[in-house]
């Protein structure tokens, strides 16, 4: 029997050393140390030890469950720590990592502009006013004094809704609203989007607009140009050399267009003013008397000027973009150098 106890711890042994799970460990002690193990088995049997081997045999076995128990624990344990080190190898944080960091977004050089102007008018005493996009004939072009057989009547210039309906093609028919509800005097800047079937380097067929209105009693062609020399000083620059030049508009009379000393050559000709030495910045007007008439104001007693100029001309400019639909891709990449 002794010997059986001999064979048994060394088996035990054996098996527990080449254990390598924590199912097998507890397979182990369940086959020798479990109620129906083997070496419980060897205890239950101790009625046939001859007495004067029990009390040795007794010892023995206590001393094998003793040598076991340790054995099972101290494999356990190693596991135990084993699985603990696998765990935090596999979850290591390196701290010193450089982190991620945050990307803030940027104001589309769009927006950035617009408000620039408006903060300007602003300024000046103008109030920002919003139309729709979608806008009647009427107010678009009939209001305005732009005949039926005007050429930006042509189905080329203008997307056409329905019969009386059109995407405006400026934002003066919101002016014309204004100037139907409210008596002079009026100070009026209205941005928005406008649209033209027009499309190339310079040109996309949805752009941002700004147009501007004063009118009050004695306005002058001088007031017209006080405030946009003064606008144009705070855009771009007190140094900025200006020059009105004459030109047309169905719905101003006289009309200028003015233009800034090249920014990029300072006048001596280069490709961004085409050699002329000046960019085409805005164009202007006195309102023309048939606009008052259509809105109900008295052309014997007031007088007003306005002005309308494109975001996107101005942006590329500005900045020197040499293609418009850059503006438009919303490519991070561009937008983050604004
Ligand atoms: C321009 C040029 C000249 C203009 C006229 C009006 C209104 F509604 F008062 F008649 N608003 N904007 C105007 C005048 C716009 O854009 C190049």
């Amino acid at each position: 029997m002794i010997a059986d106890l001999q064979q048994l711890e060394k088996d035990a042994l054996a098996e527990l050393d080449s254990a390598r799970t924590a199912d097998a460990v507890q397979a182990v002690r369940t086959k020798y140390l479990g109620r129906k193990g083997l070496l419980t088995g060897l205890l239950r049997n101790i009625a046939s030890v001859p007495p004067e081997e029990k009390p040795l045999f007794g010892k023995r076995c206590n001393e094998v469950k003793e040598r076991l128990e340790a054995g099972i624990a101290a494999v356990q344990d190693r596991q135990a720590q084993a699985q603990k080190e696998d765990v935090l190898a596999r979850e290591k944080i390196d701290v010193t990592l450089p982190g991620r960091g945050i990307r803030p977004g940027r104001v589309h050089p769009i927006t950035q502009i617009r408000r620039e102007i408006c903060d300007v008018f602003a300024a000046f005493g103008f109030s920002v006013v919003e139309g729709p996009e979608v806008e009647l004939d009427y107010y678009n072009f009939e209001a305005l004094n732009i005949p039926k057989d005007h050429p930006a009547r042509d189905m080329q210039d203008t997307f056409y809704i329905s019969d009386n309906m059109v995407l405006r093609t400026h934002t003066s028919p919101v002016q014309v609203r204004i100037m139907e509800k409210v008596q002079p005097p009026v100070r009026i800047l209205s941005p928005g989007r406008v649209y033209r079937p027009d499309s190339d380097v310079s040109h996309t067929p949805m752009f941002h607009q700004i147009e501007g209105l004063l009118v009050d009693r004695g306005v002058s062609f001088a007031d017209l140009k006080g405030i946009l020399s003064a606008f144009l000083k705070k855009v771009f620059g007190e140094d900025t050399v200006l020059r009105f030049r004459p030109s047309f508009f169905p719905f101003t009379e006289p009309s200028a267009e003015v233009d800034i000393r090249c920014v990029m050559c300072a006048g001596k000709g280069c490709r961004v003013c085409g050699q002329s030495g000046w960019l085409e910045i805005l164009g202007s007007g006195m309102v023309d008397p048939a606009v008052f008439q259509n809105v109900g104001y008295d052309p014997e007693v007031y007088t007003g000027f306005a002005f309308g100029l494109g975001l996107e001309r101005i942006a590329m400019l500005k900045y020197g973009i040499s293609d418009i639909r850059l503006l438009f891709e919303n490519d991070i990449r561009f937008l983050r150098q604004f």
